[in-house]
């Protein structure tokens, strides 16, 4: 789904990243929402470099109708948290893996929040696990998004136990030979 579309279908989840250098850790993600027909925004906001923007992004996002929010950051990752302070909605935060500390900084800014401002965080460089966390929440509500998760669960368990089949048949050292892995 391209801007234009999005900002068509009245965006349920709004994402956010501290830099465009981010933007390939989510794309993942951004591409599960987009082959399931979720209505998401994505937008470059930083709480160093655009605080105001990055304020007035979170102080509307309910407003604008977003029911959760994907923030990523790295190094010091302080964008999910000052999301969460301007907005009751859930944020999910996402480390990314930039700078000397890959990503380890940027976790610990991001589960570190101080008592009553909570944010969720999933792992360092997880765009994909916080796009599907997203949808979880939006089932809670919706259940158009239960089939989704549901389909997604099960060609994920089938593709296990396919290679799980070829294991067994193969023996472990001609698994690795054919580039099964
Ligand atoms: C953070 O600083 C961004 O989220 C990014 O992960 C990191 C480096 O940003 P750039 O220098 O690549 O723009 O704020």
């Amino acid at each position: 789904m391209g801007n234009r579309e999005e900002m068509k279908a009245s965006p349920l989840i709004g994402v956010v990243m501290g830099s465009d250098s981010d933007l390939p850790v989510l794309a993942p993600g951004l591409e599960l929402l987009e082959a399931w027909g979720v209505p998401f925004e994505v937008q470059i906001l930083s709480a160093h470099r655009t605080p105001r923007e990055a304020a007035g992004f979170a102080q509307t996002a309910a407003e604008r109708g977003l029911k959760v929010i994907i923030a990523a950051a790295g190094m010091a990752a302080h964008l999910p948290g000052v999301v969460a302070a301007y907005t009751n909605l859930p944020v999910i935060g996402v480390p990314i893996a930039s700078g000397q500390l890959q990503g380890v900084d940027a976790l610990y800014a991001i589960v570190q929040m101080p008592p009553g401002i909570p944010v969720a965080s999933v792992g360092i460089n997880a765009g994909r696990n916080a796009a599907i966390l997203a949808v979880q929440i939006l089932s809670l509500t919706d259940p158009t998004w239960q089939d989704k998760l549901d389909m997604y669960r099960k060609n994920q368990a089938e593709a296990v136990l396919e290679k799980n089949a070829a294991l067994k048949d193969l023996g472990f050292r001609a698994y690795l030979e054919g580039g099964q892995r």
